[in-house]
């Protein structure tokens, strides 16, 4: 998955109610609804958490380091789901530390490889390449009217991809998997998955979740069905500028939120 910057970054915490409001009319479903169920947990016992849990957001400085005001904008993503939440003073390990003396129950926390959730107290641990899965596909089926039966394709057979695919089945979808990688269509068809090689197949299916997490503006209008709906964590997204001006409220996309606000629901 792409390693987020800066500058695509910071202007999120004051964008985050229009956000909001574009992805609650894209879904049918309001945020909390909508992460309750990316996040396989009710409403009422996301509600609840928000008003007892106390999360911390922890900067780690491993690998490439620090992402500037990446830890913010988590910590105000999970604000406006209505949390009590801080980000520690200190990094790392004294980090973690911190949060537990100020009485966080659920702490987030990135290296390079891996975004985590963790709920020490209850030993649940959320992923954010499952978590942002879990949330587009969660998106998919409020804009769809319900997956049950339908024919969904995933673009992208990564660790996001793979999600994507199990939830979708857990949601009732016929799911189809393109890659233009052929081991990972061999291997995911040694699975049972139903994949496609050709780039023009991908035109027959109305319904895509995009988690090919490589070159920026590789697909065009016509290689995509007139009534598309498209679900993308991929950062860049993968519509030319055409697609995504002709497609516009039809395309789910973020960079961060809707993932995290389904770790949130995970770890609760
Ligand atoms: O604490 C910090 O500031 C850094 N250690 C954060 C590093 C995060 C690196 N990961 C990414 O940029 C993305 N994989 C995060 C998730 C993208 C949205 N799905």
């Amino acid at each position: 998955m792409t390693r987020l910057q800066t500058d695509w970054i910071k202007n999120m915490e004051k964008e985050l109610p229009q956000w909001a409001s574009r992805l609650e009319a894209q879904s049918n479903m309001s945020l909390f609804n909508l992460a309750a169920l990316a996040g396989d947990i009710s409403r009422g016992r996301l509600k609840s958490a928000s008003w007892r849990t106390k999360i911390a957001v922890v900067p780690v400085t491993a690998g490439l380091g620090l992402i500037g005001t990446f830890c913010s904008q988590v910590a105000a993503i999970i604000r406006h789901m209505g949390f009590d939440v801080f980000v520690t003073d200190a990094t790392d390990v004294s980090g973690i530390y911190e949060a537990s003396q100020k009485g966080a129950g659920v702490v987030f926390l990135a290296d390079d490889t891996y975004f985590l959730a963790l709920n020490m107290s209850k030993n649940l641990i959320s992923e954010n390449s499952d978590a942002t899965a879990r949330g587009f596909v969660a998106a998919l089926e409020g804009a769809a009217g319900g997956l049950r039966d339908k024919e969904v394709l995933v673009i992208g057979g990564g660790r996001v991809g793979r999600s994507a695919l199990s939830f979708l089945k857990c949601r009732g979808a016929e799911v189809i998997l393109y890659d233009n990688n052929e081991d990972v269509l061999k291997e995911l068809r040694g699975q049972g998955v139903r994949t496609i090689g050709d780039v023009a197949e991908i035109k027959k299916y109305p319904l895509i979740v995009d988690c090919s997490f490589s070159d920026e503006g590789w697909l065009s209008k016509d290689m995509l069905h007139p009534d598309l709906l498209f679900a993308s964590p991929a950062v860049p997204l993968s519509l030319d500028s055409e697609a995504a001006e002709f497609y516009g409220d039809r395309i789910i996309h973020d960079l961060l939120q809707l993932g995290v606000i389904t770790m949130l629901a995970m770890v609760c």
